[in-house]
């Protein structure tokens, strides 16, 4: 199996070596798919797919019990890829923007006190369907609805301290991550195991 897939991704450098393929690659939204968009099945080249990408933010609650490690864990061994991975302090504009549709609800002025609260850890994970996924082990918004075995289901109670974001739809991850990683902070970078956990 190891050889099969060193075998594989050899024939993909090969591919990626060469001009027309990767004039190809680009001109079939590749370069859109590097920050974090996707493209439909198929490919001339024979080059597999480049998998979705979505946003995962450790809230401040989060980072301050000290959830981080068991949030990236569960990722891990669902098989995703880590390809950004950063803490900050969240300005007033930056949560503005993230939470563009929220702004005129009659909780935002506390869903911002709350964010901007201490750090978050924000990340992109890569991988078949991880946008879908992802909503699916973070559970639901309210924890008193979420089921056990899912992140908030786990580790909340409380629709306010829900411990971790993660983005709803294709488009919303795409735009989440524009707007939280510059190009340069994502990293492509191959697992061995990628024919497993990437490439289905
Ligand atoms: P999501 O995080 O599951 O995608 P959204 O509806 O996008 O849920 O809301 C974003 C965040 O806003 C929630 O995760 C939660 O922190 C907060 N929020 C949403 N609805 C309420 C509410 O009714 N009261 C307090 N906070 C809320
Ligand atoms: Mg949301």
């Amino acid at each position: 199996m190891l050889q099969r897939c060193i075998f594989k991704r050899l024939q993909q450098r090969c591919c990626l070596g060469n001009q027309d393929a990767t004039k190809s690659l680009l001109s079939s939204g590749f370069a859109s798919a590097l920050l974090g968009g996707h493209r439909a099945a198929g490919s001339k080249s024979g080059v597999p797919d480049v998998k979705e990408r979505t946003l995962i933010a450790v809230k401040p609650d989060g980072v301050q019990r000290r959830l981080v490690g068991q949030i990236i864990q569960r990722f891990e061994q669902r098989g995703f890829k880590l390809v950004g991975l950063k803490m900050l302090q969240v300005s007033d504009d930056l949560l503005s923007q993230h939470y563009c549709e929220l702004r005129t609800k009659p909780f935002y002025p506390r869903l911002q006190e709350y964010m901007t609260s201490g750090p978050v850890v924000v990340m992109v994970w890569e991988g078949h369907k991880v946008v879908q996924a992802s909503r699916t082990m973070v559970g639901h918004t309210n924890p008193l609805e979420a089921q056990a075995g899912t992140i908030r289901g786990d580790f909340s109670f409380h629709i306010s301290r829900n411990v971790v974001h993660a983005s709803d739809s294709l488009d919303g991850a795409q735009r989440e991550i524009q707007l939280w990683f510059q190009k340069k902070e994502l990293l492509n970078w191959d697992c061995f195991d990628q024919t497993l956990t990437c490439e289905v």
